[in-house]
């Protein structure tokens, strides 16, 4: 039977949330690289995770985000918001989502290993 086609998912998280979720994959087995990024809206840290798992493996590293990254909010004082912050001095602060996760699950079209 052929193999299942490949998936790469791209999950963005909190620092935090995903240095648990890495710890949660690998100690499931699946593959997982984590880099440092940063978010365009808050200008605060986050990871970004890519995980090449095959088809039938994506519900289960989903479950594995939902578990891991779960969402709050939290409030910013928007003078801290790089780009809404000149001029803001009493606007009120902004609710907005913090932890969760972002997932892409995109098609992989070839995987080598050299
Ligand atoms: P940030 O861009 O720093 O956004 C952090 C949180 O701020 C977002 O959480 C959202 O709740 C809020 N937010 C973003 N843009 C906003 C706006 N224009 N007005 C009001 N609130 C806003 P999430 O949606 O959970 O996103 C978390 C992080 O995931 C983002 O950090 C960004 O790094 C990434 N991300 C989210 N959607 C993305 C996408 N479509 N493409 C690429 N990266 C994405």
């Amino acid at each position: 039977m052929p193999a299942s086609p490949l998936k790469l998912l791209v999950i963005i998280a909190s620092d935090g949330d995903a240095e648990r979720l890495m710890k949660r994959l690998v100690e499931q087995g699946y593959p997982a690289t984590k880099i440092g990024s940063t978010g365009g809206f808050l200008r605060r840290g986050n990871a970004t995770i890519l995980s090449g798992v095959e088809a039938d493996e994506v519900e289960p590293v989903l479950a594995a985000v939902r578990a891991e990254c779960r969402a709050r909010t939290e409030h910013v004082p928007v003078q801290a918001l790089p780009f809404l912050g000149e001029g803001a001095a009493i606007a009120q602060p902004l609710e907005v989502r913090v932890g969760g996760a972002i997932v892409f699950v995109l098609p992989v079209e070839r995987f080598e290993k050299t």
